[in-house]
């Protein structure tokens, strides 16, 4: 008799918080991590991550849907998620690979239900289509004072020959930004299995090991997985 199929043990990972916490820097750091371990992992953000995810964000962030209100905004970013979802998430997951992911629905519920005033009958029921079933495992939501890290965007601004550009978000003042983080945080105590809240204003390598350490307890088959 052949031996029965094993389930996957791939796994399904968030980063959430607000603008400049590290997020991408750390979705990096921890793609290179399992890569050591032999784990194959997929890198993918939100929105986007597939080319019509792309599209609504190059749309949202351009900030060309700004006037159609925040629940519009919220139906475009849960299109981009269905997208997203069912052509790469799921197909990658399905194939044994990790997904790390920079924002998810968190975002939404964040950003345009708590902090941009959408009901949140509406943010559920987005919820409810776009996922199609498909929760994080794990969200590690990044926290620290909004100020401090717009002093991070402005600098990487700086680095990048770009002083002073911002996208349709990162305008918002910092009282907005402010509630925003509050938003995150009260997100992840409803949801205290599947969230990890993680103080952001540290070294990156000292977050990296933090969040390295988070994984291997949460998930130790990561270690020796190539055995
Ligand atoms: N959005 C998104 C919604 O409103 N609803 C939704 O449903 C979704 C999915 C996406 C925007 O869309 C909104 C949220 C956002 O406004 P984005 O460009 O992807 O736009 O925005 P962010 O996700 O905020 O991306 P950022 O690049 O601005 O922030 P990150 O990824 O958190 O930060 P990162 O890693 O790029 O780092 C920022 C800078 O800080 C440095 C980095 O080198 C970089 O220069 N840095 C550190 N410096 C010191 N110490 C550390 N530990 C550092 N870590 C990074």
């Amino acid at each position: 008799m052949p031996d029965a199929p094993q389930p996957s043990l791939a796994r399904f990972i968030t980063f959430e918080g607000g603008e400049g916490v590290g997020k991408s820097t750390q979705v990096k750091r921890l793609i290179a991590s399992l890569n050591r371990e032999s784990v194959q992992a997929v890198r993918t953000r939100e929105p986007g991550g597939t080319p019509k995810a792309e599209a609504i964000r190059s749309l949202i962030l351009q900030g060309h849907s700004e006037s159609w209100g925040a629940g519009a905004e919220a139906v475009l970013f849960a299109a981009a998620r269905l997208d997203h979802v069912n052509n790469l998430i799921t197909p990658s997951l399905a194939s044994g690979k990790w997904v790390i992911c920079d924002r998810f629905h968190d975002s939404t519920r964040a950003y345009q239900g708590l902090t941009g005033g959408v009901d949140d009958k509406l943010i559920r029921a987005l919820e409810e289509l776009a996922l199609n079933g498909r929760k994080p495992d794990l969200t590690i939501v990044l926290d620290m004072d909004p100020h401090a890290a717009f002093e991070r965007v402005a600098q990487r601004a700086i680095e990048d020959g770009m002083p002073g550009s911002v996208d349709r978000f990162e305008k918002e003042d910092l009282d907005w930004h402010r509630r925003l983080r509050e938003a995150f945080l009260a997100i992840a105590a409803s949801n205290p299995d599947r969230c990890v809240v993680i103080p952001a204003a540290q070294a990156e390598d000292a977050l990296e090991q933090e969040i390295w350490d988070l994984i291997v307890r949460r998930f130790p088959e990561v270690i020796g997985h190539a055995a």
